[in-house]
């Protein structure tokens, strides 16, 4: 129940982001019990922690990461159709990781990217 009305929250914030040309769909809530599960259809979701726990930051296009947010991603769910990228530096620029259509990292430390993602779109 409490995690319908939390889904129901988080398109809200999507439809209210989206209306302002924001390419990233609002934070998911309930941050100490943040899950994949809440990585809503059709984004590109990065959260804080590993595990898909800590603040999560929903992408719907190409994005710097928004505040507070820079150098922070520690796992990532490709919940879309499209090939994304993560990059090290603003404006998709340093290196970068990629993340296949549903795909996944629970650690991005596995991948040498631990706290280091500072922009991400389709690529
Ligand atoms: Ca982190």
């Amino acid at each position: 129940m409490r995690k319908s009305r939390t889904r129901r929250t988080l398109a809200a914030l999507g439809t209210t982001t989206a209306a302002m040309g924001i390419a990233f769909s609002g934070l998911m809530t309930g941050t100490a019990q943040a899950a994949i599960g809440d990585c809503p259809s059709n984004r590109f979701c990065l959260w804080q922690h590993s595990d898909y726990s800590g603040r999560g930051v929903p992408f719907t296009g190409r994005a710097n990461a928004p505040a507070g947010f820079n150098d922070a991603a520690s796992s990532v769910y490709n919940n879309t159709n499209t090939t994304w990228c993560i990059f090290s530096d603003a404006n998709y620029g340093g290196s970068h990781r990629t993340i296949g259509p549903g795909g996944r990292s629970r650690d991005l430390a596995n991948q040498g990217f631990n706290d280091v993602t500072s922009s991400a779109r389709p690529c």
